[in-house]
């Protein structure tokens, strides 16, 4: 069957084919010759391939198979979709509503505004609309700051980052968080915990100041994009990048005091829909979790609004918060939701 084209009934690739073929269509009629010729190949070369393809090397090791293909089966195999198809099913102002939605400091709120003001186009927006400081970045560095990163690159920041950090202060620790703590393979952007075990949580402000001026110096770090400041804590987000010419990418800066060390890695590790899940347990609990901690005896007001922090509980082990919320710990692997 090699020529027929012919799909076998046992043929190991049947979804990777399927979704391909859905994306044939979308190029056709898109009247994009040269995608619709080389995804033809991949699908004929894909019917007569007797292994499941599941990675790059594999992949890419095809006859008529270039990198970005071999990209889009793994994101197939690995996903089980094709972002890609997904964004060709949405109606046009569902599309440019994504679009805008993919701009740093944009939320969908925004998003949806600028769509219903007619703008269509990134270039649109930069002639007419009125961004911030930190969404232009966004603008121009769009297509950077969508791309994920890859594990190994994230690893090569946290060694830049560390070196950087000890020369101001050995005591200080730098922790990488988010999907990287979870072990993907590739990342969203960089984040970042600064904590010493028995630091002033101002001491701190200044080490992360300090950082940042040296990180700029030093053209690691290109932009600042914004600032959250408390008492307790500061979240920085920025833009950086490894090398002149490497593409911009973002990294987030979280300044946590030692005794909420615990909260802050079960926060920042994520993800963002674990967290919300133990958020909703401790509340069935009677209690409260955030970044800062597990607290009880919360008080609110007749329309639940908090009127007082409550008493800590547990803040400086993550693995005591767990046990406190009556669940197995999870490793950081399996936090996802
Ligand atoms: N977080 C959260 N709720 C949010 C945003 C973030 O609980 N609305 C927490 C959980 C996230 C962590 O912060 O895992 C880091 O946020 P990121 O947006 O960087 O998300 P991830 O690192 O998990 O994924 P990505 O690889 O896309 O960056
Ligand atoms: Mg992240
Ligand atoms: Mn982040």
């Amino acid at each position: 069957h090699p020529h027929t084209g012919q799909l076998s009934p046992t043929n190991p690739n049947t979804r990777t084919i399927s979704i391909l073929t859905e994306m044939l269509q979308v190029y056709t009629s898109l009247q994009d010759q040269w995608r619709t010729r080389s995804y033809r190949l991949a699908i004929s070369t894909l019917k007569s391939t007797e292994t499941h393809i599941t990675t790059y090397p594999q992949a890419i090791a095809l006859p008529g198979i270039g990198p970005r293909l071999a990209s889009k089966i793994v994101e197939i195999v690995s996903t089980d979709r094709l972002q890609r198809l997904e964004y060709a099913k949405l109606d046009p102002q569902d599309q440019i509503i994504k679009l805008f939605n993919g701009i740093y400091g944009v939320g969908l709120v925004q998003a949806r505004k600028f769509a219903a003001k007619g703008y269509k186009t990134l270039d649109d927006l930069v002639e007419s609309a009125s961004l911030t400081d930190a969404q232009k970045v966004g603008v121009e560095h769009y297509d950077d700051f969508n791309q994920r990163i890859p594990r190994s690159e994230v690893t090569a920041h946290d060694a830049l980052v560390s070196k950087a950090l000890k020369s101001i202060d050995e005591s200080v620790e730098s922790h990488i968080m988010g999907s990287y703590r979870r072990g993907a393979k590739d990342c969203g952007d960089i984040d970042i915990i600064l904590t010493k075990p028995s630091a002033q949580i101002s001491e701190l402000h200044e080490t992360l100041q300090s950082l940042i001026t040296l990180l700029f110096e030093q053209k690691y770090l290109t932009a600042g994009l914004s600032i959250a400041r408390h008492d307790d804590g500061t979240k920085w987000h920025g833009a950086c990048r490894l090398e002149e010419g490497k593409p911009w990418r973002r990294i987030d800066f979280l300044v946590v005091p030692g005794e909420e060390i615990g909260a802050a890695f079960l926060y920042f590790t994520g993800n963002d829909v674990f967290n919300r899940s133990m958020r909703l347990l401790a509340s069935r609990k009677g209690m409260r979790l955030n970044q800062r901690g597990l607290w009880k005896d919360v008080m609110r007001g007749n329309n639940r609004e908090k009127l007082s922090e409550g008493t800590l509980v547990e803040s400086r082990d993550e693995k005591r918060i767990f046990e406190i919320l009556g669940v197995p710990y999870r490793p950081p692997e399996h936090r996802i939701c």
